[in-house]
């Protein structure tokens, strides 16, 4: 099995690559990635270069897509702009990425009549309010709130429309909020871990009642793998963990973790538009492809989380300075 991973040295890219390669060893990855601020080769350092090779370009490179796709058996499609802050700013990487690439990706795959595992996020379906009994499913309607989540749901719709107009063989995963090694430090929780390992307060958007469902990076990964191979063309799956906290809870557990003072945290700028509510249920996932999550003790996972942040400074010292002017700059 030859496999291209786009996105490959991103946050969960990179950790589905390492999945991967302890799970399927007779696999050959490909990982196909621009190495945008958020990508990183050394998030695929140790790996056996005969096994895992980069290709270092862009998804809207119609040239190189093609070349790629037409040289492996499978896509695994992790690449987009997948910053909600980033893409309030400066929309348009989020419109060429995760639309035009996307686009780019399907017409490979109809060329080459290739296998097609396309990643999106719950945040698709919008947002749900607190006391909602209700989580998403596939059948939700769409309802995006943000340039990211705009974006990543019209690449959805994209991969449905080639399903059934080409019938390319293709599966949809809308994964809930995920957490562990190799995540920038613009995104939430090691944004707060590296804000107390630099003696300053966690920052907590709002009131912090925003309630968003973590998972693992390793049981997204085990997911993924699990509807690569079992799942079926034209289906959508929802992976998620029943990981619902609200950000106050996370960050006062954090500091807890780290031995601080769980109210030492500061209150700033609301993102706008700022979704409330994320829940996933993964009936679907569970019955038909007999899928579980293995980090179901969050507090477990964040220390370990925590652990992997203190003794990788090196990894993300160099992001965090410029990660912070940016911050600075919308007041969060
Ligand atoms: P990330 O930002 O950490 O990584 C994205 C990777 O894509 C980087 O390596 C980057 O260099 C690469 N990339 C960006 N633009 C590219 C382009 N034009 N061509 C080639 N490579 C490009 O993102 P992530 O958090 O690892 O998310 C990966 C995927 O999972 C995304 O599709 C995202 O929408 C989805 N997702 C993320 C979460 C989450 O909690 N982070 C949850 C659900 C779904
Ligand atoms: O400093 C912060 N303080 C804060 O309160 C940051 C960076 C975030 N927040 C809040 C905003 C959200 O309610 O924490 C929550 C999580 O924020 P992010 O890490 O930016 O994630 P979110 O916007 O929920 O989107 C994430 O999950 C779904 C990923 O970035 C997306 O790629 C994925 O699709």
């Amino acid at each position: 099995m030859k496999i291209v991973v786009t996105g490959g040295a991103g946050f969960i890219g990179s950790n589905f690559v390492r999945y991967l390669y302890r799970e399927r060893p007779s696999w050959h990855i490909a990982v196909y990635d621009k190495l945008t601020y958020a990508g990183d080769k050394r998030n695929l350092e140790g790996l056996d270069g005969d096994r895992v090779h980069l290709i270092e370009a862009d998804i809207c490179d119609e040239q190189k897509i093609d070349r790629a796709v037409a040289d492996c058996d499978m896509v695994v499609h992790f690449a987009a702009e997948s910053h909600n802050d980033n893409s309030l700013h400066s929309p348009w990487p989020f419109v060429e990425t995760n639309l035009v690439g996307t686009f780019r990706i399907l017409e490979a795959v109809r060329k080459h009549n290739k296998r097609l595992h396309h990643v999106s996020t719950d945040e698709v379906y919008g947002d749900l309010a607190l006391d909602d009994p209700a989580k998403f499913t596939p059948d939700t309607p769409y309802n995006p709130s943000s340039p990211y989540s705009s974006t990543k749901a019209g690449s959805d719709l994209l991969v449905r429309a080639w399903v059934r107009s080409f019938g390319i063989q293709a599966t949809i995963s809308n994964c809930s909020n995920n957490y562990g090694p190799y995540q920038h430090v613009e995104k939430f929780i090691p944004r707060q871990i590296t804000e107390i390992l630099d003696g300053r307060r966690p920052k907590l958007y709002g009131s912090g009642e925003n309630v968003r469902d973590w998972i693992h990076t390793e049981d997204h990964s085990s997911g993924v793998l699990a509807i690569v191979e079992h799942g079926r063309s034209g289906e959508t799956y929802l992976i998620g963990a029943n990981g619902e906290k609200s950000n106050k809870e996370v960050v006062e557990l954090i500091l807890e973790l780290m031995g601080k003072d769980p109210k030492d945290y500061e209150c700033v700028n609301d993102r706008p538009g700022h979704d409330l509510r994320y829940a996933i249920d993964t009936t679907t996932l569970h019955d038909e492809l007999g899928w579980s999550p293995i980090y179901t003790d969050f507090r477990r996972g964040l220390s370990k989380t925590i652990d992997w942040y203190r003794q990788n400074e090196s990894w993300w010292r160099l992001q965090k300075a410029e990660t912070e002017a940016k911050y600075q700059e919308i007041g969060r």
